[in-house]
């Protein structure tokens, strides 16, 4: 079998394997367990310059190779380029998105670094699998470096039409970059229709050819037993008896204006005001992590969530009853399972999303004796592969308030039948599954 590359932005903490760790090391352990691997990228540390060669760990068959990055290019390419002008783009938020040709520079250049420090360490039969918007310029960067390897890169988020995309400054360069990968797989196929035009119309006809939908899942069992198990927890006997038979309708997601928050919360709020009766049954618990706080809108809309909640909390609450609460610290991934699998409802409303891992959750954590209902944004990349769900525009709080309502009056008989074929889609469309044809595709 061939040695596996992975590079990404962040590379996760060695000591984190398991059940604990989250995201990409989970969707990837499979993949890395059973292979020579390198996981190559950025240490999550900054230094005076970034670094010119990766420092080395091996565990076993796997080598973690890890570059710390310096501070003007931390804040070029991570903070300014990454997140402030691409993330925006590539979620349709062209009107967030800031663009500074410093930043440009930034990105680019620690895409060269990363290409420059991997291309020694590279041997010749290594596949190569390049992950998410970080890293569009580093397969070009290592063909320079005249790497012949297979490429391969997975867009995390999703892709715009080619007119929203077009708005980004330098953005042709960045589609002749990604023409540089053998391989190049988005999460559903109108991310991949979106990708393929903007290509063909700048004249990259054959790296149009080379672009597939592969939509990343979870692992569906090992989630549903951690969801069990939790269940059974003194702690979650506690935060059961706080709220004392209400249904619980659940939230998780990092604090990002992509997720659609306010809208959400404002959607409960216009649930409590329209369906009065609803007051006395429910509670909403939403879990939203800080994340990338040192950027300006990411701080600005946290002051909006916070008057938000204060707001409806304030309006509706009683002496004995909190209708909203909120909690920006991080929860324990076993505790999260437990929360969803207890929640009636679990409330998902991106404005856009790649593909909303925590939809994914929620219906692998249900009992399914007894099944919640899942409430989410046709926006979401899951959305085309979760039909059961009750689907809404995340920009409108009155369909938002429709659904939740609909959703806690759902006779069990309809829950089941709804939930039953998304289950089976979330076991399908495992994490082991994505992994494994992705890589198939890129063997070639
Ligand atoms: C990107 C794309 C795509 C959340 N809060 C806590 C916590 N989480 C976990 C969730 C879930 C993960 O983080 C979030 O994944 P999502 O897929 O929902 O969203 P992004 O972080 O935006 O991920 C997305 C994904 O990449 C994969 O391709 O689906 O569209 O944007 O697993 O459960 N985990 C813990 N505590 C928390 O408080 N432990």
């Amino acid at each position: 079998m061939k040695r596996l590359v992975i590079v990404a932005n962040r590379v996760p903490d060695p000591k984190e394997r398991g059940a604990t760790a989250g995201g990409l090391a989970v969707a990837l352990q499979d993949a890395v367990n059973r292979r020579d691997a390198m996981w190559f990228g950025w240490s999550g540390k900054t230094a005076e310059a970034t670094a010119a060669e990766p420092s080395l760990l091996r565990q076993g068959r796997l080598t973690y190779a890890t570059l710390d990055l310096g501070d003007s290019d931390y804040r070029r390419y991570y903070q300014g380029f990454s997140n402030g002008s691409l993330w925006p783009t590539l979620h349709y938020r062209l009107g967030l998105a800031q663009f500074s040709r410093d930043d440009y520079a930034g990105y680019r250049e620690v895409n060269a670094a990363f290409a420059g420090a991997l291309a020694p360490l590279l041997r010749p039969d290594d596949m190569v699998w390049a992950h998410d918007f970080h890293l569009f310029p580093m397969g070009a960067e290592l063909r320079r470096r005249g790497s012949r390897q297979r490429l391969g890169f997975f867009l995390h988020v999703p892709f715009p039409p080619p007119a929203v995309f077009a708005g980004l400054p330098r953005s042709a360069e960045l589609l002749a970059d990604l023409a540089a990968y053998d391989v190049i797989g988005l999460q559903t196929e109108d991310d991949a229709a979106h990708l393929r035009a903007a290509l063909a119309a700048e004249g990259h006809a054959e790296a149009a050819e080379r672009v597939s939908a592969f939509p990343i899942g979870i692992d569906a069992d090992a989630f549903a037993k951690l969801a069990e198990r939790a269940v059974e927890k003194q702690e979650m006997a506690r935060f059961r008896r706080s709220i004392a038979g209400r249904a619980l309708v659940i939230g998780v997601d990092r604090l990002d204006y992509s997720k659609g928050l306010p809208q959400r919360f404002s959607g409960y709020g216009q649930l409590l005001a329209r369906y009065p009766e609803q007051r006395s049954r429910v509670t909403y618990l939403q879990v939203a992590p800080v994340s990338r706080g040192d950027v300006a809108q990411y701080q600005a809309l946290r002051r909006e969530l916070d008057e938000l909640v204060g707001r409806i909390n304030g309006d509706y609450a009683e002496p004995d009853w909190v209708p909203l609460r909120y909690m920006t610290r991080p929860v324990p991934r076993p505790t999260l399972a437990g929360f969803m699998r207890h929640a009636r409802v679990g409330l998902v409303t991106p404005l856009r999303d790649g593909m909303n891992l925590v939809a994914k959750e929620y219906v692998a954590a249900q009992d399914p004796a007894d099944p919640g209902t899942l409430v989410l944004s046709r926006f979401a990349g899951a959305a085309p592969y979760l039909k059961g769900a009750l689907l809404v525009n995340p920009l409108d709080p009155d369909e938002i308030a429709e659904a939740l309502d609909q959703a806690m009056a759902m006779p069990l008989k309809e829950r089941q039948e709804r939930w039953e074929p998304m289950a089976a889609e979330v076991r399908e469309g495992s994490a082991r599954n994505w992994c494994q044809k992705f890589l198939a595709a890129l063997e070639g």
